[in-house]
């Protein structure tokens, strides 16, 4: 499993060393200012110095402290770029996965519609992430392959890396990008060359085929940024599993239990005041009555009926 110190990338090496070097040198630095302060306090204290003296300048001390400091910070760039500068050239045969992302979770494009929500890579390969976003700005970090890239909409951004430790690793989105930006994780898995070619042909085709009509209509109509596909809860309830669902709702005359009939599910989105789901705010979800017709409705429901027999 991981820990803080695994190199999980053939480029965390030289992350690890400019950042262990630009610490060392500001451990050194903060101990050493700190000292010669209170050094300077006691020996030149007012006690000990009865006649303050004047002083102007002193070349050689002037030309160390420029010249010291001056080497150091050309060494951290040295570390720096020796550490960045691949990560900016990507081997020819490094194998391309588009990275979508999106309030608030991860995709991983293979290509042909295979579309995974864990990365998983071959150990030892080379590969190229190509960095899209579908709404905002997020950012993409494995922090054991020392990897980091903005992921903005419209700018194709990339970054790549060679896992050289087999194993599973934390995806974090480092982008504050709403209200669920901290549930924007995913892991990346790295195994054997074998293991991934029989995991990618097993991958099912899910992209590139159309969206069910009616979930054409939900994502046409924003409601998935209140209601989550996953079974998390976001401002409104998952939308995982809802049709037969028992529920307990609020209404005008006090509590009770449902069942998630077509006919509720219609009038949840027709007046959805009505009957509050237990746990969650009135006066949020506005009525779609203008906005969605009775035969889209009628789509909808056909979607969380069928949703809800494949799970
Ligand atoms: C602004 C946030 C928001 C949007 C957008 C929104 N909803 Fe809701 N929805 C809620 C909230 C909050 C509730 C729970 C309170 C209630 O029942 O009114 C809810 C409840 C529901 C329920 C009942 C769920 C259950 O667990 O029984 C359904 C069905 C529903 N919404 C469907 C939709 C559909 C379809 C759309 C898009 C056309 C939509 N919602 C858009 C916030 C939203
Ligand atoms: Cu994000």
């Amino acid at each position: 499993m991981e820990t803080l110190f695994n190199e999980g990338s053939n480029l965390a090496g030289a992350v690890d060393r400019a950042f262990i070097f630009i610490f060392a040198i500001s451990f050194i630095f903060t101990i050493g200012i700190t000292a010669l302060m209170i050094y300077i306090l006691i020996h030149f204290s007012r006690k000990r110095n009865k006649n303050p003296q004047q002083f102007s300048h002193n070349t050689k001390l002037e030309v160390i402290w420029t010249v010291v400091p001056l080497i150091i910070v050309l060494v951290m760039f040295y570390f720096g770029w020796v550490g960045f500068a691949p990560m900016r050239q990507v081997p020819k045969d490094a194998m391309p996965v588009t990275v979508i992302g999106r309030m608030w979770s991860w995709d991983f494009d293979y290509g042909n519609g295979k579309i995974s929500k864990e990365l998983v890579v071959p150990y030892n390969k080379n590969v190229k992430l190509n960095l899209v976003s579908v709404d905002v700005n997020h950012s993409l970090f494995i922090p054991a392959f020392r990897v980091k890239e903005d992921v903005i909409p419209g700018y194709n951004n990339y970054l790549w890396f060679r896992p050289i430790m087999k194993g599973t690793f934390d995806v974090y989105c480092t982008e504050y990008c709403g209200l669920a930006h901290s549930a924007m994780t995913a892991k990346a898995v790295v195994v054997d060359s074998l293991e991934f070619n029989k995991w990618l042909a097993d991958l099912k085709v899910t992209g590139n085929l159309p969206d069910h009509p009616g979930l054409a209509i939900i994502k046409a109509n924003a409601c998935l940024t209140c209601h989550s596909m996953d079974g998390s809860k976001i401002i409104g309830s998952s939308f995982k599993g809802l049709f037969g669902r028992k529920t307990v709702v609020v209404t005008d005359a006090g509590e009770k239990e449902i069942e998630a009939t077509a006919d509720y599910i219609k009038k949840s989105i027709i007046d959805p005041n009505a009957d509050v789901v237990k746990g969650f705010n009135k006066g949020l979800m506005q009525s779609y009555k203008e906005k969605i017709s009775a035969e889209d409705l009628d789509k909808i429901v056909d979607y969380f009926k069928g949703d809800n027999e494949t799970k």
